[in-house]
């Protein structure tokens, strides 16, 4: 028999490379949907029949990370092996101006879950909680798993309180519950309000005349990124690790945002020169010798996390598991899908 994995935010970045992996596994993998007014099934049409809602591989169900009810029905209709909770309000500016909204589904969101999980008598099913390094927030690079928590924003309040709870459910109830503590992931599929995904979009649309200039904020916060098909098997991995444990997930590298803007600057044969300071700073294209980058305030976060690089080195040893995408070939891959 095959085994079951749910997956709720399997609509977004992670949940559909998640669902192929799982797919190509040999898993029967169950999806949460939760209610638009237009599709939202875009990352996953192309293994998921839209007009029956299902197919034999992958099978979608109604539900939202707020309403128990939901979860209580779907986790016991599918009675599933395996649940990877990757649903979030996962955008860090915008719980500056949600963060009672982004508290309810990303931090009571997965102690619902790991309430129904505990009191589930049919099998012992496996919890994995997607956590996030935006929870080291002040704390200087690099982060493992014991670094403390420090975090800048009620996103990365959210998360600690759900990291906590995991941690708390597996020592009080015995639960198979862990943390993959992520540093940043992308890849084509990632949301266009995220930087990389931005920069790389508004970059070619600049390079192809469909658009006149980036605008950004902070080009000097750096992050560990790293491409999001790796680091779902780390998630997989996490699970099939025969003790329930935390582990950071991250390539021990760490960029500016500034050092992004380049990169693909260069590799789109785009020859940028940097001028002025602060809000002001520009980037003029030499070719064509117009202002393509500008800075708005709008896009700074109150506070900012500075500097993240994450030591993986306990996922290497226990897990067997480590990047494959560096950050030149991440950045040829998004580029790549912008043609
Ligand atoms: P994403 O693309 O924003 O996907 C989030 C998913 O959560 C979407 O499927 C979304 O559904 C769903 N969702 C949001 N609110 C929900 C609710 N109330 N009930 C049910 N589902 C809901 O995020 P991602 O980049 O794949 O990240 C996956 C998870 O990892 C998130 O928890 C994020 O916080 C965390 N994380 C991400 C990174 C990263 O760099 N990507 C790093 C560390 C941790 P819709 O499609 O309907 O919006
Ligand atoms: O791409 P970002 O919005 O990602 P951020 O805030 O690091 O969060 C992502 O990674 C976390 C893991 O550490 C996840 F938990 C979270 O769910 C999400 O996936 O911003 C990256 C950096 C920030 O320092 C931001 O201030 O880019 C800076 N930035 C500069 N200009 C910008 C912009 N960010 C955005 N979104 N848009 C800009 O125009």
């Amino acid at each position: 028999m095959k085994k079951k994995a749910l997956i709720f935010g399997i609509t977004g970045q992670d949940g559909s490379y998640l669902a192929e992996y799982l797919i190509k596994k040999k898993y029967q993998v169950h999806g949460i949907k939760r209610r638009t007014s237009t599709p939202n099934t875009s990352r996953i049409d192309h293994i998921f029949d839209s007009v029956n809602f299902n197919n034999k591989d992958l099978i979608m169900h109604h539900g939202d990370l707020s309403d128990s009810g939901s979860l209580y029905r779907i986790i016991n209709q599918i009675n599933p092996d395996e649940i990877y909770n990757l649903a979030a309000q996962s955008h860090v500016k915008i719980s500056f101006q949600i963060p009672e909204y982004t508290s309810d589904v990303n931090a009571l969101g997965p102690l619902r879950l790991l309430e129904i999980i505990r009191h589930y008598k049919k099998k012992k099913i496996k919890f994995y909680q997607a956590s996030s390094s935006e929870m080291f927030g002040k704390s200087k690079p690099p982060q493992n798993e014991k670094t403390l928590f420090l975090p800048r924003s009620v996103y990365a309040i959210s998360k600690v309180f759900a990291y906590h709870c995991v941690v708390h459910y597996r020592e009080a109830y015995n639960l198979h519950a862990c943390n993959g503590i992520l540093f940043n992931h992308e890849s084509p599929r990632r949301g266009v309000n995220f930087v990389t995904k931005k920069i790389v979009q508004g970059l070619t649309r600049i390079k192809n005349g469909q658009q006149k200039t980036l605008t950004l904020g902070n080009l000097y916060a750096r992050r560990d990124w790293g491409h999001a098909k790796d680091y779902v098997e780390s998630m997989w991995k996490i699970l099939q690790h025969k003790t329930a444990d935390d582990y950071v997930v991250s390539t021990n590298t760490s960029h500016s945002v500034k050092d992004f803007v380049k990169l693909c600057a260069k590799k789109l044969n785009m020859n940028i020169i940097w001028k002025n300071k602060g809000f002001k700073e520009i980037g003029i294209e030499k070719n064509t010798n117009r202002i393509i980058i500008k800075i708005d305030k709008k896009y700074f976060r109150e506070t900012e996390v500075d500097n993240l690089i994450g030591d993986y080195s306990k996922a290497k040893n226990r897990l067997k598991w480590k990047p494959r995408y560096s950050f030149e070939k991440l950045v040829d891959d998004m580029i790549k899908n912008e043609f």
